[in-house]
């Protein structure tokens, strides 16, 4: 189908955001390029690209959840907190990010790192996310619990024991995704991949997204709503905990819509997530994600990790293989950015 230019540059000029304050933590709008060489291994059938979220920003090797922390930083500072406190798995990205935030801000950083993972490499606490945190001067602490995206009492607990101390917490919860702001900064995505079509001269006819904690994939949805475009981003599940992440989605989405004054409902026909990659668990590649992540690597010289993306580009090539992709098909593959983790996995890719 043709798009209709003119649409997509009026949608493109109002910004949904206009009233929320902003903290720039990333360079500017991220590149998208074609992966021409793995659309064609894969068959030729569609067209791959990539929104390369994982170049930027200069902070810690930058990621998606930057673009979140952005709409945070203006509550942080009015807060008159000293202290970030925030929690994630051991190989977090959101905690790297959140340490790195603190950093740049000049603010302590206290990190609650849940055991989420079964580990199997002997370096996966020393290496990677939770190395970049450590060299940040974040307070990082590893506690047993096991995988939940939920609201955790050990982060209540870490957020009381910055008080006691005398300091002033300011709390974000796993990924900022059940943060009020959490969802603005991929509403901001959606506005951004509008104008890059409207300089490309085609819209992506699919975004093939990784889904955890759900707040990335909820500001697309409501990023795209306005131009009818919801249904067009497809999560790949990782968690292994689909229905918990599909209603944090759902609620993440809702509440983001209501909050920028978005009158369209978000129905349930506007969440598409794909449970069918998220295997074995939560962090533990499968044959088939190492098999994607090698792919990747050697078409395209794009890294992907066993957590997130490697997962995310697992299911997008399933799908293309399943023919799920229209003949043609413009696929907009995001790249959130999880490779830091890749180190924890030294010992599974120690072979070629
Ligand atoms: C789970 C939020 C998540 C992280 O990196 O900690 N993506």
């Amino acid at each position: 189908m043709v798009p209709d230019l003119r649409e997509l540059t009026k949608i493109t000029a109002m910004s949904l955001l206009e009233n929320f304050e902003r903290y720039p933590l990333t360079f500017g709008p991220t590149p998208i390029e074609a992966l021409p060489r793995l659309s064609e291994v894969l068959g030729g059938r569609v067209e791959i690209w990539a929104k390369r979220e994982d170049c930027n920003s200069g902070l810690a090797l930058g990621g998606n959840k930057l673009r979140k922390l952005e709409y945070l930083v203006p509550d942080i500072l009015a807060s008159g907190a000293d202290t970030l406190v925030t929690i994630g798995g051991v190989q977090s990205n959101h905690t790297r990010l959140v340490a790195a935030t603190a950093a740049k801000l000049g603010l302590k950083c206290r990190l609650v790192q849940e055991s989420w993972v079964p580990v199997e490499d002997a370096v996966y606490d020393r290496v990677g996310n939770i190395l970049l945190s450590r060299l940040m001067g974040a307070d990082s602490r590893i506690v047993d619990d096991g995988f939940d995206i939920g609201i955790r009492s050990s982060w209540r607990e870490a957020m009381q024991e910055v008080r006691k101390a005398g300091g002033v917490p300011y709390g974000i919860p796993a990924g900022a995704s059940e943060h009020r702001l959490g969802g603005l900064g991929y509403v901001g995505f959606a506005e951004e991949v509008r104008a890059q079509e409207a300089e490309l001269g085609f819209r992506f006819d699919c975004i093939v997204v990784c889904v955890v904690t759900g707040s990335t994939q909820a500001g697309m949805i409501v990023g795209f709503k306005p131009d009818g475009r919801a249904d067009q981003v497809i999560g790949i599940d990782a968690s292994g905990t689909f229905g918990k992440t599909r209603n944090q989605v759902a609620r993440i989405a809702r509440k983001t819509a209501k909050l920028i004054g978005i009158d369209e409902k978000i129905s349930d026909t506007d969440i598409r997530i794909n449970p069918d990659y998220a295997y074995p668990a939560y962090g533990v590649p499968s044959a088939e994600t190492d098999a994607a992540i090698r792919l990747a690597a050697r078409t395209e010289g794009m890294i992907t990790d066993p957590v997130y993306e490697g997962k995310s580009m697992q299911g997008m090539i399933d799908l293309v293989k399943r023919g799920f992709f229209l003949l043609g098909a413009r696929i907009l593959y995001v790249h959130l950015g999880g490779v830091p983790a890749i180190n924890g996995y030294s010992y599974r890719y120690r072979q070629a």
